[in-house]
């Protein structure tokens, strides 16, 4: 099955969540042990990436080692061309489209894409909007975040991405964020689009992972959390509020 097709599927029949491993923190060894450990809680998707320090030698490593160990697929989230693996199940085929830079709205895609037809890799479509304070992804990518108290802005941002024809819109508050995305910018963009919507950014507990998911995320990404935790009964809790399995 696509991998596209089995989020459609999935996010039909409630929230999911997914876990963000970035291979430069720690050893593909560890990385497979946690997205291991994440899945046997629940989690429906591994997301690898980060905004520096991503290698092609530890990004094909780190995804190796994950694949060898889970069976739920495992999603390239890439910060540019410079490294693409061959080994992914899909990778997020994504604009930052409110970067002020046009490398990250259109020209990393473009030196992207051959590789990406070259090897195969499924590419979804996605539309990425980073909100204050947007953090390191912000900053490296030139971003112009949205300001948390224009939830109008973020849905017609979304919208955008919608009519451009992209299948996922990312509401991004940034990795290791002080606050998630706001509820009600994420309501007024789950209200105004019919594709999937993913949240991530500053998730770090189970009460914020199940607002995320009240206010309407049909994807819930946690990464920071997951790297910090003893991979104990917190992380199943966040898991499960943001399923809504809990
Ligand atoms: C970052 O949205 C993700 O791209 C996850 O953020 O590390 O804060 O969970 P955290």
């Amino acid at each position: 099955m696509k991998v596209k097709d089995y989020i459609h599927e999935r996010a039909e029949g409630g929230t999911m969540h997914m876990t963000l491993l970035d291979p430069a923190k720690q050893s593909p060894e560890r990385a497979a042990e946690m997205a291991s450990v994440a899945e046997g809680m629940g989690t429906d998707a591994i997301m690898v990436g980060g905004s520096t320090g991503v290698t092609q030698e530890n990004l094909d490593a780190t995804i190796v080692a994950i694949k060898r160990k889970v069976k739920v697929p495992v999603i390239y989230f890439p910060s540019g061309a410079h490294a693409i693996s061959p080994y992914a199940d899909a990778l997020y085929f994504m604009s930052m489209l409110n970067s002020v830079a046009l490398e990250n709205v259109i020209l990393q895609q473009v030196a992207a894409a051959p590789i990406v037809k070259r090897f195969g890799v499924e590419p979804l479509s996605m539309g990425y909007i980073v909100v204050e304070p947007g953090m390191k992804v912000g900053e490296v990518g030139k971003a112009k975040p949205i300001p948390r108290s224009e939830p109008g802005t973020a849905a017609a941002f979304a919208l955008a991405a919608e009519y451009l024809g992209m299948g996922l819109v990312y509401l991004e508050a940034g990795s290791g964020a002080p606050q998630a995305v706001p509820e009600e910018m994420i309501s007024l963009c789950k209200r105004t689009i019919s594709i999937p919507l993913i949240v991530g950014g500053g998730i770090r507990d189970a009460e914020t992972a199940a607002r995320v998911r009240k206010a309407g995320a049909d994807i819930v990404v946690t990464g920071t959390v997951v790297e910090d935790s003893d991979l104990g009964e917190d992380l199943r809790r966040l898991i499960q509020a943001a399923k809504g399995t809990s």
